[in-house]
């Protein structure tokens, strides 16, 4: 029977067994082939100018309707007055276009838009990648016509947290999992998947069974862990939360063993089962997605639901932090020139945007953006000093609130007005989904260390209940639109232009 105990590792420790788990070899071929397809692509790029750009962040962030919104202002030639290419007249003409990877589903862009314009909802969720392009025609500076290419990818962040395990260990991954489920409130949620993991013998016989169920109840400890009520985000394996069709397969059906650092599993051992799996579910999942997506890469924006953490609580906006740093460690970041396409394709500008800000009124904008800028503010002193641009803004791609001042007595207090979605609880209040409401959702603190440096400092719904949590951003409907000038409604934003200018306002001189 395995002892119930979780042992830490040493750094020394964790280099040599990533060295013993990746082939220098298989290496050195897939780094020939991402560099000789990146040195095609700039060949490419050179002829017929194009920007591949990622829209990532956690489920739930805003990616969906970011890139509607994006598409639906560029083609439409919404109100964008920071965007200057389209502000200034020179973008003659925007269209969607064929995407160039057959392999890759298309990103829904005519439903999306018919369920926010036509049907007044949000789009369903989207669990997998999906890329779109979009031609633009515009006029350069100095008068000439030109094309620039944007290709737009929309993949989950989860994904992006599984890039770590490349380099880990199955014995590594599970000493670092099961430290992390001991941490509160965690540890309260995986308490099934505890329980069980006490029963299993690692070194005994291997047994499909036991895999399913361990596999099965670490699973529904990462669900719970992403419930609204705790919003966590570090919750690899990815693909456990969104396995598609692949439910059931082999390579994901595996859960973290409480095993020994140095030495090897008995053959045919329960132990052996569950790391095999691990290795197959990176050779199956996490290195086709670095390979064929993400090192194709030449922009990147991070979006991040920071209101949802801080609706949680601490622990949850502690999570994010060490969830953003993890994903940042990813990025390779630097001015791209030939030999940087040769040798290591970059990314060379990365916008962080604290999505969904229309659930704050614009005097807290500040705020938001300072707390999200205080969360990456390692990671992007590190991508400046590789040569990458990087911002942080807090955006609404879709703005469902207006903001109102309200009296009380002698005062004014700035609120936004909008409809919570049936459900939502405010107050005392449940609301019906139909209902009008003006809210005061809590105000962001001047100084975001506030928020950051204590794990008590404020109550989320981790700990209070819905009335004394200190702040409440509830999900709202989307916008009520009146139609424009051709019959159909532009989008209400903010500051989507600011963040179409710093991502590709560059390749439209
Ligand atoms: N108020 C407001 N809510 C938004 C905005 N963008 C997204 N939301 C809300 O956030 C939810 C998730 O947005 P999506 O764009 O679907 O998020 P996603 O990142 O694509 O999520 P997955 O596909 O599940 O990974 C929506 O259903 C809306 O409730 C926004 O600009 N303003
Ligand atoms: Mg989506």
């Amino acid at each position: 029977m395995a002892t119930w105990s979780f042992r830490r590792h040493m750094k020394d420790e964790q280099k040599a067994s990533a060295l013993r788990m990746t082939n220098p070899l298989a290496q050195v071929i897939e780094q020939t082939r991402i560099s000789a397809r990146a040195l095609l692509e700039f060949g490419n790029h050179i002829i017929n100018p194009t920007i591949r750009l990622g829209v990532t962040g956690m489920s739930g962030a805003g990616k969906t309707i970011f890139i509607t919104a994006l598409i639906h202002g560029l083609i439409r030639g919404g109100r964008f007055p920071v965007f200057e290419a389209l502000a200034s007249g020179r973008i003659c003409d925007a269209r969607l276009a064929p995407q160039p990877d057959d392999a890759v589903p298309r990103f829904d862009y005519e439903n999306h838009v018919r369920a926010l314009v036509t049907e007044r909802r949000w789009p369903d969720s989207t669990r997998q990648i999906s890329e779109l392009r979009l031609i633009i025609e515009y006029q350069s500076q100095r008068g000439s016509m030109r094309t620039l290419t944007l290709d737009i990818v929309d993949y989950p962040g989860e994904w992006l947290l599984d890039l770590p395990l490349l380099t880990k260990s199955y014995h590594q991954w599970s000493a670092e999992s099961l430290a992390l489920s001991l941490q509160q409130p965690r540890a309260a949620l995986a308490s099934h998947w505890h329980d069980h993991l006490k029963t299993l013998d690692p070194k005994g016989p291997q047994d499909e069974q036991s895999a399913l169920t361990a596999a099965a109840l670490f699973t529904d400890y990462l669900k719970a862990c992403r419930d609204h009520r705790y919003a966590m985000s570090m919750l690899p394996p990815g693909r456990f939360l969104m396995p598609g069709d692949l439910a059931g397969s082999p390579a994901l059906t595996f859960a973290p063993l409480d095993v020994p650092q140095a030495i090897s599993p008995p053959n045919d051992s329960l132990w052996a089962m569950m790391q095999r799996r691990y290795e197959s579910y990176k050779t199956a999942f996490v290195q086709p997605f670095f390979r064929d997506h993400f090192s194709r890469l030449d922009r990147q924006i991070v979006l991040v639901d920071v209101l949802s953490a801080v609706n949680a609580g601490p622990e949850a906006l502690h999570d994010l932090d060490a969830a953003l740093a993890s994903i940042l460690d990813c990025f390779r970041l630097g001015r791209k020139n030939l030999l940087s396409a040769l040798f290591s394709p970059r990314i060379d500008r990365i916008l962080f945007a604290a999505a969904k800000a229309d659930r704050l009124h614009s005097s807290s904008h500040e705020r938001l953006e300072a707390l999200l800028r205080r969360i990456v503010e390692r990671a992007a002193a590190r991508a400046r000093f590789a040569g990458s641009e990087v911002d942080v803004i807090a955006l609404a791609a879709v703005r469902a609130t207006r903001e109102v001042m309200i009296s009380q007595g002698s005062s004014h207090l700035p609120a936004i007005v909008g409809v919570p979605v049936s459900g939502e609880i405010i107050g005392r209040k449940i609301f019906d989904g139909r209902t009008d409401v003006a809210m005061f959702p809590g105000d962001l603190p001047a100084d975001p260390e506030v928020l950051l440096k204590d794990p008590e400092a404020f109550r989320g719904l981790t700990k209070a209940s819905v009335q004394d949590a200190d702040f409440r951003f509830p999900r709202l409907l989307p916008p009520a639109l009146q139609g424009g000038e051709d019959g159909e409604p532009s989008l209400p934003q903010i500051r989507l232009d600011r963040a179409l200018q710093f991502l590709i306002g560059d390749r439209l001189q």
